[in-house]
């Protein structure tokens, strides 16, 4: 699992952006976004790093950690 800090996420959209960018990666992850945190935690067992370019590539800079 994968804590994604995503600062530019800011409404309901972002977070519906940002859940499609994760799958476009990996269609089985699981992802539980948090708005007001603006972070994304990812159960994935794809690249962590191909994750992040995809967010990037959608307009959404994110780092991550594992959790
Ligand atoms: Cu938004």
């Amino acid at each position: 699992m994968y804590e994604f800090d995503i600062p530019d996420m800011s409404c309901g959209h972002c977070a519906g952006t940002v859940t499609k960018a994760i799958k476009s990666i990996d269609p089985a992850a699981v992802a539980n976004v948090d708005l007001n945190a603006r972070k994304a935690t990812v159960e994935t067992t794809a690249d962590p790093s191909a994750i992040g370019s995809a967010l990037d590539e959608a307009g959404y800079p994110a780092t991550y950690k594992a959790a």
